[in-house]
């Protein structure tokens, strides 16, 4: 399983897997970081599709088309704030990852990528959760063995040296 999931350095809105997931907020109305990048690089349709969403709850994902983008769909998910790790933050970006590949699956979506969901503004200290992460995909990996391929897209050296060490302990 471990060999469907690979680390890059980069810019999600570059990359070509059928569907990228957004860092969003609950408005699902953009923002910045990965967010306004996203929605700058897809074009005013996204913001428009997203308007009609009604917004997300935190550790949900909801769907939407890629329009300029190369992948085809944008999955949005919403991470936790970080509060220091008492209110549930672990569990609620757990969701985050399993709820973006299990609509991954219903929308028959092969291929993805993610950014390091609520490790920007958000302020979940990104080792702890890298380990979210890479736990959550692999159970899904386990359980789906027909995906393909996971593609966890860091925008900074540190982020992507973390899931290395992560990948190389398991
Ligand atoms: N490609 C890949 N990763 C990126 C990119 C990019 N183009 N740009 C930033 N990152 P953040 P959050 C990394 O702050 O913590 C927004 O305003 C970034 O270095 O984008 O979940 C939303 O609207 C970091 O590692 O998301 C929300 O209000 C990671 O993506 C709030 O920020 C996530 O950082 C969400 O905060």
């Amino acid at each position: 399983m471990k060999e469907k999931i690979k680390i890059i350095k980069g810019d999600i809105t570059k990359q070509e897997t059928e569907a990228i997931v957004n860092a969003a907020n609950r408005t699902l109305l953009g923002g910045g970081g990965v967010d306004g990048a996203i929605h700058r690089a897809a074009g005013k349709g996204l913001l428009l599709e997203c308007m009609t969403l009604n917004g997300c709850e935190t550790g949900k994902a909801k769907i939407t088309k890629g329009y300029n983008l190369k992948a085809k769909y944008v999955i949005h998910a919403v991470g936790p704030v970080w509060n220091g790790g008492t209110r549930g933050e672990e569990k609620l970006l757990a969701g985050c990852y399993a709820n973006s590949l299990r609509l991954a699956l219903e929308h028959r979506i092969e291929s993805i990528s993610f950014p390091a969901i609520s490790t920007g503004v958000y302020g979940y200290p990104p080792d702890k959760a890298v380990k979210v992460a890479v736990s959550e995909t692999l159970k899904f990996l386990r359980e789906n063995p027909d995906f393909r391929e996971v593609v966890f897209v860091c925008f900074d050296e540190h982020t992507y040296r973390l899931y290395e060490a992560e990948m190389n302990q398991i």
